[in-house]
């Protein structure tokens, strides 16, 4: 049986990998973090009890900031391959907590390739390290390739810099099977919350449902290549089981703006937005709603533009070349946008239903948004 470590196995991309080596019939070991709530809400479904024989899931906490931890749970689990997901991973909150972005993304990744090699078990043991299409940054050139020049525009962009290329040195300076997946945006039911689709597809089921009055967003004119991270999470473990380490982009090749986005979820609920002013001023009202189930008056304003979610240094265009990934791993995206859009708002749809049942029954709701 092959085992795999999965670090960042709370989040949304660990969730679906997980899933999906179990499927394989993999032993699943994963990495979470400590916390004063539950946070495993994403992959408690996997979940197996440890007194139960036979068990191909199991939990260890640890930290991408605890070398020694990290030591001690590789050399416990002699994993075949190890997928580094965990990151401060919010290109926004980088620029709050640069120091500690730059310990968990740059540093961690360092300390993941090191104690494969403290171990020896640079032979045995493949590493998939979670690279990103923010690497590409400032637009040099499009569509983005593995061989388009990087300038990083957030702290998190230039942490995950380091993780790139300290895995590229490894691969070169000690023969490691370590590879870089350069992954565009990908989204799901599982997204958190504060990045901009999730934020959207809840904003708009809980606006339909009469739980929230408005969305505030920051720059709409950004443009994302996005998929879903269900074909994603495949796309790594392909990557891991070719015969040569190589980097990959991993992308749809298909570009839109955060302003269609909008549109596409509204669309979802049978509402029809239209935009008007401009940068921070710009809002959205509602044209007309012709789902009798949802009842937004025409003119509401749904969207405004708040200057708080600007970044300091913004990512304007992001558009992959997936042309290698489509020839070396046979991988091509099952979702396009359209279907992402709807599976995200069926999701959400479905969660706030309860919400309402529970306003209608007097209990108060509250939604903490950023
Ligand atoms: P999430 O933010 O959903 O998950 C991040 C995971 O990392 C969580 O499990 C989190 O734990 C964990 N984590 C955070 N800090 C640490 C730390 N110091 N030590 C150990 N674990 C930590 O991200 P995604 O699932 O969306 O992304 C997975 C990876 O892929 C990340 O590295 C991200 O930067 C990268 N990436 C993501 C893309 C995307 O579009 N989703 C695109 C390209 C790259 P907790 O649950 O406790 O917070
Ligand atoms: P990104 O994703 O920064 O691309 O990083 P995010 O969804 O946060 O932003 C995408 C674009 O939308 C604009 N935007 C907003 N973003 C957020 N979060 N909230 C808003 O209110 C808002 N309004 C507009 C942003 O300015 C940006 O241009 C994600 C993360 O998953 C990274 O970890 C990963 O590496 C990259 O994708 C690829």
């Amino acid at each position: 049986m092959k085992v795999a470590l999965v670090t960042g196995i709370t989040g949304q991309d660990g969730a679906y990998l997980a899933e999906l080596l179990l499927e394989k019939g993999y032993m699943v070991h994963g990495i979470k973090r400590r916390s004063s709530l539950f946070n495993t809400d994403r992959i408690d479904h996997l979940y197996q009890d440890p007194h139960e024989k036979n068990v191909r899931f199991k939990l260890h906490y640890g930290d991408l900031s605890d070398s020694t931890n990290l030591i001690r749970i590789i050399q416990e689990v002699q994993p075949d391959e190890i997928y580094n997901l965990g990151a401060m991973s919010h290109v926004k909150v980088s620029f709050d907590t640069p120091e500690y972005t730059a310990n968990a993304d740059g540093i961690g990744t360092l300390r993941i390739l090191e104690a494969v090699r403290i171990l020896g078990l640079t032979k045995k043991t493949r590493i998939y390290q979670a690279s990103t299409s923010e690497l590409y940054g400032l637009v040099q050139a499009v569509p983005q390739s593995e061989t388009t020049p990087f300038y990083p525009r957030s702290p998190y962009a230039v942490a995950k810099l380091y993780g790139y290329w300290i895995t590229v040195n490894y691969r070169e300076a000690y023969g490691m099977f370590a590879c870089n997946g350069i992954l565009f945006n990908h989204e799901s039911p599982l997204r958190g919350e504060t990045f901009v689709t999730r934020k959207i597809t809840r904003g708009t089921a809980r606006i339909a449902m009469g739980l929230q009055q408005k969305i505030y967003l920051g720059n709409l004119d950004a443009k994302r290549d996005w998929g879903h991270a269900k074909d994603y999470v495949d796309a790594m473990w392909r990557i891991l089981q070719q015969d040569e380490p190589e980097d990959f982009v991993i992308a749809t090749g298909v570009t839109t703006t955060v302003r269609d986005f909008v549109k596409m979820s509204f669309e979802e609920v049978g509402i029809e937005l239209a935009f008007e002013g401009e940068g921070a001023e710009e809002k959205a009202r509602v044209v007309r709603c012709t789902n009798p189930e949802y009842q937004v008056p025409e003119g509401t304003v749904v969207v405004e533009v708040d200057a708080q979610y600007f970044r300091p240094t913004e990512v304007e265009l992001l558009i992959g070349d997936p042309t290698k990934s489509q020839q070396k791993l046979g991988w091509t995206p099952t979702y396009d946008l359209p279907a992402l859009v709807k599976d995200m708002m069926q999701a959400d749809l479905h969660l706030f239903k309860r919400d309402a049942y529970l306003k209608q029954g007097g209990h108060k709701i509250f939604n903490y948004h950023e």
